[in-house]
């Protein structure tokens, strides 16, 4: 596996959640950020995806981003390998109760082990990928620029959806 370098691991526990985790992606590249993206299981390539763990910090990870869906260990399996902070994205598999399972399986993290996580779904990753941002913001000023102003911007458009709104009233 070429060893890409990058500040932002998105990781994924199948193919089957990329529809998903491309606004996570897409929302990276948006400031700048191209990510290592990985199709690593905690399930199913254990042996693989704690090495990615333990060797991240060494190749310049600063932050991982893990998303599952089902009995989502893999945010967790991360977090049990690293001391870097981890962003977990539940994610609403084909099969199961609407990717409540996965909610409760990255969340209910025992006590010293933490995973920042995000909503279920699309939003989550989108979240996860503006909340990377923020972390590696708080020793980059030209990120922490250019997030204030995606927060202007964003503040702006939600105005302005208001006013036409009013407007056609
Ligand atoms: C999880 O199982 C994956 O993250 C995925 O959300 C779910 C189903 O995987 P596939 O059977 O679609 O590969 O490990």
């Amino acid at each position: 596996m070429a060893s890409k370098k990058s500040p932002v691991a998105v990781l994924m526990g199948s193919d089957s959640d990329l529809s998903s985790m491309q606004n996570c992606v897409d929302q990276l590249k948006y400031f700048g950020i191209d990510p290592i993206v990985r199709i690593l299981s905690a399930h199913r390539t254990p042996a693989q995806a704690g090495e990615f763990a333990r060797t991240a910090k060494d190749n310049g990870v600063k932050v991982i981003i893990a998303a599952a869906g089902m009995a989502a260990h893999l945010a967790g399996a991360m977090a049990a390998h690293t001391t870097l902070p981890i962003i977990g994205v539940p994610l609403q598999a084909t099969e199961g109760p609407n990717g409540l399972d996965a909610l409760l399986s990255t969340v209910q993290m025992p006590p010293g082990i933490p995973v920042g996580t995000m909503a279920i779904g699309k939003a989550g990753a989108k979240n996860a990928a503006i909340y990377a941002v923020q972390i590696l913001a708080l020793s980059d000023k030209t990120l922490s620029d250019k997030f204030d102003q995606f927060r202007a911007e964003q503040t702006a458009k939600a105005l302005q959806k208001d006013a036409e709104l009013n407007q056609r009233g």
